[in-house]
């Protein structure tokens, strides 16, 4: 309960911000977009991890204007990095389940995308992969709703879910990131990168971009190209940078 009025306390008082985690074409090393991260500053200067205050702005509701929120300040930022001459820049932006199943996403949706004038082919929604595991014909028809928009999606941590190959073939999905646990795993053992390597060879049967989160080193990169996947996000390339952070980095990384 404490926890829930600082987190709308915050939220009111403006001390959440949004950071972004470049994504890399890594055979060519350009930035290709980046994902949207909430951040929370304490009082006391101290982060709090999403992982925390995410669950508790879920059941407390909050999920829905924060969410919004987030979303909006990213098509803010795509609009601004598109005028700075990166035109085919991508931003990717995490939904809760619980914004998910509003009987009002779509139209806030439609909404943020007018207002901040981002064009939505460049915009791209992360769902995990027990969400897109949910009630088929529902799902089948937002994610069929969401893409009449322009708008993409993408399975998050995927591989850590259960989700069938009949049942991911009838979604309306463009991509995969691969969990950063098998990221890691790549160079841990002889046959550590076989579950990457399964999900890369998924998204080519399935005709699904992928992208790997967590590459952390030069020789995950390296594996991973030779496994056909060429987007990768971690702390090889950056970390999560703030608005100003990312304009600067943007410069000098091209
Ligand atoms: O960036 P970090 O590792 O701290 O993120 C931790 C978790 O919080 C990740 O699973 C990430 O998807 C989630 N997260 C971060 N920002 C958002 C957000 O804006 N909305 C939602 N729903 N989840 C987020
Ligand atoms: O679950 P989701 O993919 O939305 O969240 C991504 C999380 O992974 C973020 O919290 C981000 O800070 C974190 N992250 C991004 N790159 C790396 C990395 O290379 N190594 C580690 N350990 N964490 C990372
Ligand atoms: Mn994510
Ligand atoms: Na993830």
């Amino acid at each position: 309960v404490n926890m829930m009025h600082a987190l709308r306390a915050a939220f009111e008082q403006k001390q959440l911000f949004v950071v972004y985690q470049p994504q890399i074409d890594i055979t060519t090393r350009t930035p290709v977009g980046a994902e949207a991260l909430l951040r929370w500053r304490g009082d006391d200067g101290t982060m709090i991890s999403p992982d925390r205050f995410i669950p508790i702005a879920e059941y407390s509701g909050l999920i829905i204007d924060l969410g919004e929120w987030v979303l909006r300040q990213a098509c803010q930022e795509l609009v601004r990095i598109h005028q700075q001459g990166f035109t085919d820049f991508m931003v990717s932006v995490n939904v809760s389940q619980v914004q998910f199943r509003h009987p009002h996403f779509l139209t806030m949706l439609r909404r943020t995308l007018q207002e901040t004038n981002a064009p939505a082919h460049c915009v791209e929604l992360e769902i995990t992969e027990s969400m897109a595991m949910e009630e088929p014909e529902a799902l089948i028809r937002l994610l069929d709703q969401i893409t009449a928009t322009g708008v993409s999606i993408a399975i998050d941590d995927f591989g850590t879910g259960f989700s069938s190959l009949s049942h991911l073939q009838k979604l309306n999905v463009d991509r995969l990131k691969i969990d950063r646990a098998f990221v890691t795993e790549i160079t841990e053992s002889a046959r550590g990168s076989s579950i990457a390597e399964a999900i890369i060879q998924l998204g080519r049967n399935l005709d699904l971009d992928v992208v790997a989160e967590g590459v952390e080193d030069e020789r995950q990169a390296e594996i991973l190209t030779e496994l056909g996947c060429s987007v990768g996000q971690g702390y090889l390339f950056a970390k999560p940078l703030t608005s100003d952070v990312l304009h600067n980095w943007l410069h000098e990384y091209t």
